[in-house]
C-alpha cells in the first residue's frame, strides 16, 4: 500500500462566462485540477441553476489542445515562442503591410466570445479606436444586426434592445428562438425553462412559432409551425388583427409615440389580412386571429423574436414588427412586457454615440467588391472572402481575428477558408488552433476563463434583473499578458506605432480618462481613486458611475467594485424597471414606431408572398451541449449520439428517398455536404435543419476530440448573396436546398 498523498482542496465561486444565462458556479479545485463544478445555490441571480457546459468549464481549462503560449507559423510548421518574440513578429508583419499597401489593406474580424470575455469585451473598443481600420467585420452580421438596426432607429441606441420580462409575464410568444438549447439570447434570464414553467403554473400561456418543434415548444402550451423567412408577414397580419378588431392600446408607450406613426403602421398592416399571408406562412388565418386576441387580452404579454427572426431575408422587418406588436398592445416598458435592462455596471448604450447623433445614416461607405452600403459600420461578413481574394486597391492583405472562427461561422465558408491562405499577415487572438486560426502567421492565446476575472459587460443590457457578481480568477495566469493588453498592442501597431515605442499603460490611461469624462466625473479624481490598470479599473468606473454607484465618493453608500468583492454571491437590485423616456436617444427623444427605412422594405416582403416555396428550406439549430463552433473539443460534451444530423420530416424523407440513419447529400446553390439523416416529425414538412458550428475535419488544426466528431459545416450551403439588405445580416435560414440519398 502506498501512503495517501496529502491533497489540497479549495472552493471558488464565480460566474460562468459561456452564455447569457450567467450562472453562478461553485468550483472545487483539488491539487491544481478542477474536480467538481456545480451550481452555486447562494448565487443571488441563478440560485444554483447550471447546464452541462458550465460544469465542463474545467475541461476547457485543462484541455491539452488549448493554446497556452504564443505560436508563430512558417509554412505548415508551428513554433512556440515567448511573448516578446510573438509581438515583434506581429509588429514586423503589420508594419510591412502598412508600408506596402497602406491602412486600407488591414482589417479585422471580431467573434462572439469577445462579448463574454472580461477583457476583450471592454477593450475591443480601444482596439477599434486606436486601429481606426476602414472596415471591421464581425459575427454581428450573422446574428443580431437587425436588432441593432431597429433599436437604433426606434430608440436611438443600437444596443438598447428591449427584452421580454419572462419572470413576470402572463403570455409569452417565442418566435425563432430556442431557449431550451441557447438558454436565452438578447435575453438574460437563468433557468429560462423553469421560468417558462412558471408562466404556465400561474395560469399564463407560452406559444412557440418555429419551423421546428423545439425543446422549448415541447414545454410550451402551443407550437405554431411557420415557414422560415415569413415571420414578418405573420406579424403584419397579427398587427392587422390588432387594428381591425380594436385591440390597439399603447398604454405606457403612448406619450412617446406620434399618432402619425401609429397611422403609418395601421396603413401598412391594413394590406396584410391573415388570409393574405396564410399560404406563405402556412399558418391558418384563424390561428393568427386567435393569437392576436389572446395576446392583447392577457394581463401582460411579451412577444420575443430571436436568431430565427434575424438570420433571415427579412430580419429587419421582423425585428421591427416584434417590437411594434408589443408597443401596440401596451406591453412595452412595463412589467411582464418588453423592457430594457438596467445594468449595475453601465453598458455601452449609456455612452454617447456620435455616429447616431443625427439618427441612423446608412451607406456612409460601400464595400469595395460588391458595392454594398454599410449599416451601423458593417457590411455582411460574407464580403470578407472576396475583399481578400479580389485584387485591386484596397484589397485586404492583413487580417486580425479576435475570438472568432469565421471559416466555420460565416456564409461562403469555403471561399473564406481559401482566401485566408493568400494573406500576407494574419494574426489571431484565440485559445484554439482551429479551422480559422490554422491560417494565422501568429497565434496569440488569451487566458483561460478560469485564469481571469469576470463580470459581464454587454449582457446586462438585456438582463431581467439588475443583478451581478464579480469573479476572481481560479488559477494564477502568471505573467502572461491579458487580452486587453494584446488588443492595445495590436491596435497601436495598426495605427502605425512600433512595438518598441508603445506604452500600453499610457494608452490604457487615455482610454480610462476618456470614459471617466464621458461619465461626467473628474478624471483626476477617478484616476486617483482607482488602483491598477486594465479592465478591473474600468469595471470599477462602470459600477461607480452606474445607477447605484458611489460616483467616487459623491454618493456615500454607493456601490464600488469593492462592494462586489465583499459579496461573493452577488448583488441584486431587483427586477426590470420602466426606462422610457430616459433611455431614448433618438434625435427627437421619441420612439419611432414607423421608421421610413423599414416601411420602404414592405413591398419586397409582399413579393415574397407570391414566391412559391415548393422545395426544401434549410434552417439552423443549436444544442444545449454545443457552443457555436468552439466547444466540440470537450469529450464530456460531444460524447453520445451524433448531433450533427439533418433533421427532416418523414414525408420529405420518403419523397427524397432518404432513411433515418442513412447519409444524405444536401445541396444548395453554394455547395453540398454529406450528413447523416434524422427523420423526425419535429420538423414541419418542407423545412430541414442542420446545426451550425461543425466541420472539424480540416488539415492542420489541433483539436483531437473535435476531429473525431467532425460533423459538417452548414455554412458551405449558405449563400453569400442571401442577406437582409436593410441590416446586412446574413440569411442562413430559409436556404433552398435539395436532399438526395448518397
Ligand atoms: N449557419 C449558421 N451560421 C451561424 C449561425 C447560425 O445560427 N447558423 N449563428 C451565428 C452566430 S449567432 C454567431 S454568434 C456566430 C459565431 O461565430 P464566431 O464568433 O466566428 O465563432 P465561434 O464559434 O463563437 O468561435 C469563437 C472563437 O473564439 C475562440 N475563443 C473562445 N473563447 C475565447 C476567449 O476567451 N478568448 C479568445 N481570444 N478566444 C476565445 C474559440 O477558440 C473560437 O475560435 O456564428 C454565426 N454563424
Ligand atoms: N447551447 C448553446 N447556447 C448558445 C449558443 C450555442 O451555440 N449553443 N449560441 C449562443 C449564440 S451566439 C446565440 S446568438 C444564441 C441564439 O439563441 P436562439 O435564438 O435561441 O438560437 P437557436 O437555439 O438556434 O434557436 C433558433 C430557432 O429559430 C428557428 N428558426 C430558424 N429559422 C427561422 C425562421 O425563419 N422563423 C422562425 N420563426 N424560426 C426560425 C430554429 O428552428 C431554431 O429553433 O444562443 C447562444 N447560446
Ligand atoms: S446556462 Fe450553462 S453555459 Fe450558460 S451560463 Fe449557465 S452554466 Fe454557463
Ligand atoms: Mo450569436
Amino acid at each position: 500500500m502506498t501512503a495517501t498523498t496529502p491533497t489540497t482542496s479549495s472552493t471558488h465561486f464565480r460566474t460562468c462566462p459561456l452564455c447569457e444565462a450567467m450562472c453562478g458556479l461553485e468550483i472545487r479545485v483539488t491539487d491544481g485540477t478542477v474536480d467538481r463544478i456545480r451550481g452555486d445555490r447562494a448565487d443571488v441571480w441563478s440560485k444554483g441553476y447550471v447546464c452541462p457546459k458550465g460544469t465542463a468549464i474545467g475541461h476547457l481549462h485543462h484541455d491539452p489542445d488549448r493554446v497556452r503560449r504564443p505560436m508563430i507559423r512558417t509554412g505548415d510548421r508551428w513554433e512556440e515562442v515567448d511573448w516578446e518574440t510573438a509581438f515583434a513578429r506581429c509588429d514586423e508583419l503589420i508594419a510591412g503591410v502598412l508600408e506596402r499597401h497602406g491602412k486600407d489593406a488591414v482589417s479585422c474580424y471580431i467573434g462572439n466570445p469577445t462579448a463574454h470575455n472580461f477583457s476583450l469585451g471592454r477593450y475591443v473598443g480601444l482596439f477599434i479606436g486606436l486601429a481606426a481600420l476602414p472596415v471591421v467585420y464581425s459575427a454581428g452580421t450573422v446574428d443580431q444586426w437587425p436588432k441593432n438596426l431597429t433599436a437604433a432607429l426606434m430608440y436611438g441606441g443600437m444596443w438598447s434592445i428591449p427584452t421580454p420580462d419572462v419572470p413576470r409575464t402572463d403570455y409569452w410568444i417565442v418566435m425563432g428562438g430556442n431557449p431550451q438549447a441557447s438558454q436565452g439570447s438578447l435575453l438574460a434570464c437563468p433557468d429560462i425553462l423553469g421560468e417558462l414553467d412558471g408562466i404556465r403554473a400561474r395560469g399564463g400561456k407560452v406559444v412557440v412559432l418555429d419551423p421546428r418543434r423545439t425543446g422549448t415548444a415541447e414545454r410550451a402550451d402551443e407550437w405554431v409551425p411557420i415557414v422560415p423567412g415569413t415571420d414578418a408577414a405573420f406579424l403584419l397580419a397579427f398587427a392587422h388583427v390588432l387594428f381591425a378588431d380594436g385591440l390597439v392600446d399603447l398604454g405606457p408607450a403612448a406619450p412617446y409615440v406620434d399618432a402619425a406613426k401609429v397611422d403609418a403602421v395601421r396603413a401598412v398592416a391594413a394590406e396584410f389580412p391573415p388570409e393574405r399571408v396564410e399560404a406563405a406562412c402556412r399558418v391558418p388565418a384563424e390561428t393568427v386571429r386567435r393569437l392576436a386576441h389572446e395576446f392583447a387580452a392577457a394581463p401582460s404579454a411579451a412577444f420575443y423574436g430571436r436568431i430565427g427572426t434575424c438570420n433571415q431575408e427579412f430580419g429587419t422587418l421582423t425585428s421591427w414588427l416584434v417590437d411594434v406588436v408589443n408597443i401596440l398592445t401596451g406591453n412595452f416598458d412595463r412589467p411582464g412586457g418588453l423592457m430594457f435592462g438596467k445594468p449595475i455596471a453601465w453598458g455601452v448604450n449609456s455612452l454617447p454615440n456620435p455616429e447616431l447623433a443625427d439618427g441612423v445614416v446608412i451607406g456612409k461607405w460601400r464595400s469595395r467588391v460588391r458595392d454594398i452600403p454599410e449599416v451601423l459600420g458593417q457590411v455582411p461578413v460574407s464580403c470578407l472572402a472576396e475583399e481578400i481574394d479580389t485584387p485591386g486597391p484596397g484589397q485586404i492583405r492583413a487580417l486580425i481575428t479576435i475570438a472568432g472562427n469565421p471559416v466555420i461561422s460565416a456564409p461562403g465558408a469555403g471561399r473564406l477558408d481559401a482566401a485566408l491562405t493568400e494573406l500576407e499577415c494574419m494574426i489571431s487572438i484565440d485559445n484554439a488552433l482551429n479551422e480559422t486560426t490554422r491560417h494565422a502567421h501568429v497565434l496569440l492565446p488569451g487566458l483561460s476563463a478560469l485564469e481571469q476575472h469576470h463580470f459581464d459587460d454587454l449582457i446586462p443590457m438585456w438582463q431581467v434583473r439588475s443583478a451581478a457578481r464579480f469573479s476572481e480568477p481560479v488559477f494564477d495566469p502568471g505573467d502572461r499578458p491579458h487580452e486587453w493588453e494584446i488588443l492595445a498592442r495590436l491596435g497601436a501597431m495598426c495605427a502605425g506605432m512600433r512595438h518598441a515605442d508603445t506604452d500600453v499603460g499610457m494608452l490604457d490611461d487615455g482610454f480610462f480618462l476618456a470614459l471617466a469624462e464621458a461619465k461626467g466625473v473628474d478624471p483626476a479624481v477617478a484616476l486617483e481613486q482607482s488602483p491598477g490598470r486594465g479592465p478591473l479599473r474600468l469595471l470599477d468606473l462602470q459600477i461607480r458611475t452606474g445607477p447605484w454607484g458611489d460616483r467616487y465618493g459623491e454618493v456615500p453608500d454607493g456601490l464600488t467594485l469593492q462592494s462586489f468583492r465583499d459579496a461573493p454571491h452577488g448583488i441584486d437590485q431587483g427586477p426590470m424597471v420602466p426606462r422610457v423616456p430616459e433611455i431614448l436617444e433618438t434625435p427627437d427623444g421619441r420612439i419611432d414606431l414607423a421608421p421610413d427605412l423599414v416601411l420602404a422594405d414592405v413591398p419586397r416582403l409582399a413579393r415574397r408572398l407570391d414566391r412559391a416555396t415548393d422545395g426544401l428550406l434549410l434552417t439552423s439549430r443549436r444544442h444545449l451541449r454545443s457552443n457555436n463552433s468552439w466547444m466540440h473539443n470537450v469529450k464530456v460534451l460531444v460524447k453520445g449520439k451524433d448531433r450533427c444530423t439533418l433533421l427532416i420530416h418523414p414525408d420529405d424523407a420518403s419523397a427524397a428517398g432518404v432513411a433515418d440513419g442513412a447519409v444524405a447529400r444536401v445541396s444548395s446553390e453554394a455547395g453540398s455536404v454529406e450528413v447523416p439523416v434524422e427523420v423526425s416529425d419535429e420538423m414541419m414538412p418542407g423545412v430541414v435543419s442542420l446545426p451550425h458550428g461543425w466541420g472539424h475535419d480540416k488539415v492542420g488544426t489541433r483539436q483531437a476530440v473535435a476531429r473525431e466528431h467532425a460533423g459538417v459545416n452548414n455554412n458551405l450551403l449558405a449563400l453569400p448573396d442571401l442577406f437582409d439588405p436593410l441590416s446586412n445580416n446574413a440569411a442562413v435560414n430559409g436556404i433552398p436546398v435539395e436532399v438526395q440519398p448518397v
